[in-house]
């Protein structure tokens, strides 16, 4: 039965805080904001209804820190908590926690965020519901480096071994011929036993120059479940996203329905809530399934763009209860979007550079949105993510998209601080970006020029 929401509790910082409390306030729902002591001016803990600190700067001790956020629930009478990204959005036992304390948790069940957090068992879920998937081990590796030897001859090097609780790249190693094997096997062991507590590792066929395509879905508890077409987030350096777009460039739409009908097809066998991401790598015109991401992301804007549909209040309205008021065919893409993620951070070095912004000008313009948290005078904190901007941009076609894209940037002055614009606009005039279908490895091998 769908239950209107009175009171969301945003446990999160920055833009996304931001984000999710004018959707609430379009929404007629109270916002109650917590910040850490270095976060009393944040623009969003200004604007929202109520406001309770949580703690030091330390994320560990203030977003991180679970008993406060629930604590803070509790003191303000909030019905609803939203995790945003990062900090505890992918943490099941934070969504167990808050559900246990009798609030709803806007995403996914815990269950299903622990199944996709071990990617062992996403990926054992996915090739069951007909999601391509990397050739592979197809389960976790055991210690008969025979039979290890024997799967990855099959398979064909070059292989990569990862850690089922890694993810997001943290926790591989490629590994290029027989005699690296064995060594390569024990040392990522022995890494995700340390860092993820988790010593279960599995073996997958390396693609060398994939892109990175992800399918947007949305699924309601009614057993409906749609998708709003595919990103492409090819665009980083060490993991770190750098610039996405939407659509994906060279995909036509009889492929994005296929890949997104096996998305949806998925949520709904799962049993899947909320706003969620299938990444996949794409190769010679293969799409590989390689991890689920349960929370909504920093690049659903572009998105956002090409369809118009509001993913944050598809998030509060399927955790209402509700069911989705779109059907796959009311969603179209139109038009063309780019996000810049702009990053407090030398252009040169990409050290962070925290500090006091003195003067900020926001960009503008039909087809121009700046998600961001920053004002004159608002300091940087060195203790969170350098992220401090979205530059969002959408045109009807990609090259509008992008000339519009140019001369945002143009515009946009931030003074105080370093940030990686330079960098952007290097990359919006790139001969081989402006052609697209980039790969993974497109802007590091440019970098290194
Ligand atoms: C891979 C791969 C090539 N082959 N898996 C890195 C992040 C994590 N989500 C998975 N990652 C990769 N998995 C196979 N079988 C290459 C990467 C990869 C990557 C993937 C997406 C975006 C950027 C990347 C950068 C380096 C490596």
């Amino acid at each position: 039965m769908a239950k209107s929401l009175k009171k969301v509790l945003i446990a999160n910082r920055g833009e996304i805080a931001l984000r999710i409390m004018r959707c609430c306030r379009d929404l007629g729902i109270q916002t109650v904001a917590v910040y850490s002591t270095a976060d009393r001016d944040l623009k969003h803990v200004r604007l929202a209804d109520e406001a309770v600190c949580i703690g030091p700067p330390s994320s560990l001790e203030s977003y991180l820190n679970i008993p406060a956020i629930i604590a803070a629930a509790e003191i303000t009478g909030a019905d609803a908590i939203h995790p945003g990204y990062g900090f505890l959005a992918e943490n099941a036992d934070f969504a167990e926690r808050v559900e246990s304390s009798g609030f709803v948790f806007i995403g996914p069940t815990a269950d299903t965020i622990r199944i996709m957090g071990d990617k062992v068992s996403a990926i054992k879920e996915m090739r069951a519901a007909g999601v391509p998937c990397v050739p592979g081990s197809d389960g976790p590796l055991g210690d008969d480096s025979a039979e290890n030897r024997r799967l990855a001859e099959e398979i064909g090097y070059p292989i990569i071994i990862k850690a089922s609780g890694g993810g997001g790249g943290r926790g591989m190693r490629v590994v290029h011929n027989s005699e690296e094997l064995e060594t390569s096997i024990a040392m990522t062991r022995n890494e995700a036993s340390v860092a993820f507590n988790n010593p279960v590792v599995y073996m997958e066929k390396f693609l060398t120059t994939p892109r990175h395509i992800e399918f947007q879905v949305i699924a309601d508890t009614h057993g409906n479940a749609i998708h709003l077409a595919e990103r492409d987030c090819s665009l980083q350096r060490r993991h770190q996203k750098v610039v996405e777009e939407a659509p994906a460039p060279g995909i036509d739409e009889a492929t994005r329905q296929d890949m997104g009908k096996r998305c949806t097809d998925a949520c709904k066998r799962i049993g899947y809530r909320g706003a969620g991401t299938f990444e996949f790598l794409y190769e010679n015109g293969g799409f590989y399934f390689i991890e689920m991401n349960t929370r909504v992301q920093v690049e659903h804007p572009v998105t956002e763009m090409i369809t118009g549909v509001d993913i944050i209040k598809q998030q509060i309205l399927v955790a209402e209860g509700r069911e989705l008021s779109y059907k796959q065919e009311d969603i179209v893409v139109n038009g063309h979007a780019f996000e810049c993620r702009i990053n407090a951070e030398d252009p040169e070095t990409f050290m962070p550079s925290p500090g006091t912004i003195t003067q900020y000008h926001a960009p503008g313009g039909l087809g121009v949105r700046m998600d961001t948290h920053i004002y004159n005078g608002y300091k940087v904190p060195p203790n969170y993510d350098s992220m401090i901007a979205k530059l969002i941009v959408k045109g009807m076609t990609r090259e509008t998209a992008m000339s519009r894209m140019r001369g945002a940037l143009s515009e946009v002055f931030i003074d105080g601080i370093v940030t990686n614009i330079p960098l952007h606009i290097d990359i919006f005039t790139d001969e081989g970006f402006l052609k697209g279908s980039v790969d993974i490895h497109y802007l590091e091998h440019k970098l290194e020029l």
